[in-house]
């Protein structure tokens, strides 16, 4: 396959001044005419002609009315065309019923849709298909679909057909079509300026009840956008369509944007608390991606954190300020440091802007979009809040209607702060997460702290230069008072101190607060300070941190010296757990231990081969002892965390139901199941149902109720969804593997819908003590499913290899296991671009 490279953009040879496409709908031959105005890009000197076109049976092609015939490959089509604007029509033939891969126009329970993102629209009809290339486009769809939407505001319709019209350029990424027998639940928001846009969410009959609440965060984050980034909506009419097969988890078409069912629908019966504020967060960012990344978009797929990192940045501020900003925060970090460290710190390593790719379906990436946000983070932190909004400002007004760059983006913030941004430019071109080292000194008063960066090396850049890094720091002094606020701390040199004056005693310092930069703070201290931290910090996020290092910390020593239990760890834990000042989220979230995953990661960075089998067994002794500890607190939290009142998917009820099921996880360990059983059968809401059944399979006495809610549930895909996967990761770590392969022969099981799929086969990936058993048994089951599904969907087979991105921390014998199955999916025949680029960049 052809590696594609950020240096060698060059500008479209002729831009596109309008679209018309007609879509005759039928399962199998579906026919697209286009007709294409075309111009020459007086910004290129190529003339050459070249559209992009897969899969597609061409049944005619025309220049300004007369016939041509084309040249013809399997990635496009070439002709002669004049040197002025010329008109280009096409008239081609597709299969959305068996287009498995979900890319392009496709079938999900007999209704057409479409997933254009990055490069679907080429699976559609022949097109310039490169986000640079921005048009009109009309959209005339002709079926017998009760309902066809397609982007833009309706034209007109009648008896199987109906016309839409776009009036904002775009590129074609952002076309969407959908027809089928849908009901839409509606609703209408005026803008600020006296717009009044209609809203539908468009769902399959007997979904109608799971709209409200995706309806609601829509109007938030509209009035939201509006308020804070000072964003209007820009049409007459937002349509938001629940679609059951989707690869990810939503797209931000043009007034059309469509979801996985799984990140829209929600009710308190089916949904947990955990997918209400997921799917307020998910409906945010594909709305907030009306300004930054539909009205200005990326110049190329190099670009993309352009729009992802700024728009996960945006949802993740509108989270903040709709809920708890510092249990945002926290979840955020837990996640970044799960998925983006990992990644960085492996074979998959890569900048947050790429430098070259295969496929970039590979490229949607925790590094694109999570560290994508965080640069944005650090931005506004190194600029201030008042230059972050001028310089938003002056984004949207130089920018709106282009497709963009990074540099167009720095630039902006250079003109409206005046600061030199070329040091800060490193973190998106260099890959890797930077470990800080720290170390301190105190005399006469004055106490100083050194820091030095390093990034290790990553694949193909063996060194870094140093970056600039925001650190925010705070001082407290040995009765706990705060004795310097927090301030911010600029670090541009490998090398650097900064020292604090007329100080009375030496401080305790809180450094990076707020998880100020994406790094990894590296730093000699002991478990009284951590303790002491975790007690006094005025820094909510600190104060977290500060407890997860204690719990760390005793967790590698039982691991590697077969320690017992920290003391001091269940003691600092036991007390936060009964301070009633503190809100119950963030108690529930300081319950929470590190991953095996984690664990396994700070082994593999101390010089030792994790194992994985005793890091679970560490865990599990680690909570039996805290259950020991805690158990009267448990229950009294348990009983005081109670929500009497109708189920609201409020933080507050959110924050009660996490700390009341933290304290029945504790219970469980002492009265085997009983409290949990009773939680499972009293359970008005999937919250308290999902977790008494967790506890239950914890407890080994789950076999009645995973029983019972099968039987309950199976109408409901999302709710069987999580009944695949509880099964799996509740499974003890030598029956994890023999749980997935019994369940992919469950009657419910099918490789064809991507929930599924990942319901199953990706929580055989994130058990770790399963997944890594000895036997091997976890490696086989998934890479013989991934062999399966790559022919029908190579983009979710590839992003699920990396399951294997951990490997090289591994023993011997397990990365022989794992090299075997990897070499097993290379030589696989016909194995797809996506699969094969993932699995050799993983193999090395
Ligand atoms: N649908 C994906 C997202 O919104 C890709 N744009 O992030
Ligand atoms: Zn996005």
């Amino acid at each position: 396959p052809q590696t594609i490279y950020l240096a060698d953009y060059t500008p479209p040879a002729f831009l596109v001044e309008k679209v018309h496409l007609t879509f005759r709908l039928s399962p199998e031959k579906t026919r697209v005419l286009s007709k294409i105005e075309f111009r020459p890009n007086p910004a290129s000197s190529s003339r050459t002609f070249f559209l992009h076109g897969e899969n597609l049976r061409l049944i005619g092609a025309k220049i300004d009315g007369a016939a041509i015939t084309p040249q013809v490959t399997a990635e496009g089509l070439t002709a002669d065309v004049p040197d002025a604007p010329f008109t280009f029509e096409a008239e081609v033939e597709i299969d959305p019923a068996g287009n498995t891969a979900l890319e392009g126009l496709y079938m999900s329970n007999g209704m057409y849709c479409t997933q254009c993102e990055a490069e679907g629209f080429r699976k559609i009809t022949y097109y310039p298909d490169r986000p640079d290339v921005m048009s009109v486009f009309t959209v005339r769809i002709e079926g017998d679909m009760p309902v066809m939407l397609s982007n833009g505001n309706p034209v007109a319709e009648g008896d199987g057909w109906a016309e839409w019209h776009d009036p904002w350029p775009k590129p074609a990424y952002l076309f969407a079509l959908v027809a089928g027998d849908l009901v839409n639940h509606a609703d209408r928001f005026t803008t600020r300026s006296g717009r009044k846009v209609d809203l539908n969410i468009w769902v399959r009959p007997g979904d109608e009840g799971k709209c409200a609440f995706g309806m609601e965060a829509l109007k938030k984050s509209m009035t939201w956008d509006e308020e804070v980034y000072g964003r209007e909506y820009d049409l007459d009419l937002f349509n938001i369509v629940a679609v059951d097969d989707f690869n990810m988890g939503a797209m931000e078409n043009k007034g059309l944007n469509i979801f996985n069912s799984s990140c829209v629908l929600a009710s308190p019966e089916t949904s947990t608390d955990a997918n209400f504020e997921r799917i307020e967060a998910i409906i945010a960012h594909e709305y907030f991606h009306n300004w930054t990344g539909n009205r200005i978009t990326c110049r190329d797929w190099f670009q993309l954190c352009l729009k992802e990192g700024l728009t996960v940045y945006r949802d993740s501020e509108f989270t903040a300020d709709m809920r708890s900003a510092p249990v945002k925060r926290i979840g955020d970090v837990i996640a970044l440091r799960a998925r983006q460290f990992r990644e960085d710190n492996g074979p998959l390593a890569h900048p947050v802007r790429p430098e070259s790719f295969v496929e970039i379906n590979n490229f949607y990436t925790a590094t694109v979009y999570e560290k994508g946000a965080e640069l944005i983070g650090m931005l506004k932190r190194l600029v201030g809040d008042d230059a972050y909004g001028r310089a938003l400002d002056l984004y949207f007004e130089r920018h709106d209607g282009q497709a963009c760059t990074i540099e167009d983006w720095l630039q902006v913030f250079e003109d409206a702060t005046g600061r030199d941004l070329a040091q800060f430019k490193r973190w998106y071109t260099q890959a890797g997460t930077p470990r800080l080292r720290v170390s301190e000194d105190y005399e006469g008063g004055t106490y100083t702290l050194h820091f030095e960066q390093h990034t290790p090396p990553t694949p193909g850049q063996e060194v870094k230069d140093p970056r600039v890094i925001p650190i925010a720091v705070g001082l407290l002094g040995p009765n706990g008072d705060e004795i310097k606020e927090t301030q911010l701390l600029e670090m541009t040199e490998a090398r650097q101190s900064f020292t604090f004056d007329g100080l009375a005693a030496k401080p305790v310092p809180s450094i990076l607060r707020d998880f100020s930069a994406p790094v990894i703070l590296d730093r000699e201290t002991s478990n009284e300070e951590r303790a002491f931290l975790l007690a006094h910090d005025t820094d909510p996020f600190n104060k977290w941190e500060a407890g997860r290092a204690l719990a760390r910390n005793g967790l590698l020593a039982m691991i590697r010296e077969g320690a017992a239990p920290d003391a001091a760890y269940l003691d600092a834990v036991h007390t936060m757990a009964r301070d009633e000042t503190l809100d119950p989220a963030f108690r529930a979230l300081a319950h929470g231990l590190p991953s095996e995953d984690d664990l396994a990661q700070s082994l593999h960075d101390a010089g030792h081969t994790p194992d994985p089998q005793a890091i679970w067994e560490a865990l599990e002794t680690l909570r039996d002892a805290r259950a020991v500890t805690m158990e009267a607190t448990a229950r009294a939290l348990y009983d005081r965390h109670q929500v009497t009142a109708p189920y609201r998917p409020d933080p507050e009820q959110t924050g009660a139901r996490a700390l009341a099921n933290a304290a029945l996880a504790i219970l469980t360990r002492r009265d085997g199941g009983a409290q949990a059983q009773a939680q499972y059968d009293a359970a008005d809401n999937m919250t308290q149902q999902l977790a008494g059944l967790s506890c239950l399979l914890q407890a080994g006495k789950g076999a009645a109720a995973v029983q019972a809610f099968y039987e309950q549930w199976q109408h409901d895909r999302l709710v069987i969804d999580k009944w695949f996967s509880l099964q799996i990761l509740q499974a003890a770590p030598q029956d994890t593997a023999d749980t997935t392969a019994r369940l992919t022969e469950h009657r419910d099981f099918t490789i064809r819908n991507p929930n599924r799929f990942r319901a199953t086969l990706g929580a055989l990936a994130m058990s770790p003590a399963g997944f890594h058993h000895a036997s091997g048994k976890g490696y086989k089951t998934l890479a013989d499913w991934l062999i399966a599904l790559d022919p029908l969907n190579p983009q979710t087979t590839a992003r699920m290899c990396s399951a294997f991105e951990t490997w090289r921390r591994y023993d011997a014998d397990r990365r022989a296991l794992i090299a075997e199955q990897l070499d097993r999916i290379l030589a696989s025949p016909n194995l797809s671009r996506d699969t094969t680029e993932m699995v050799s960049r993983i193999r090395g």
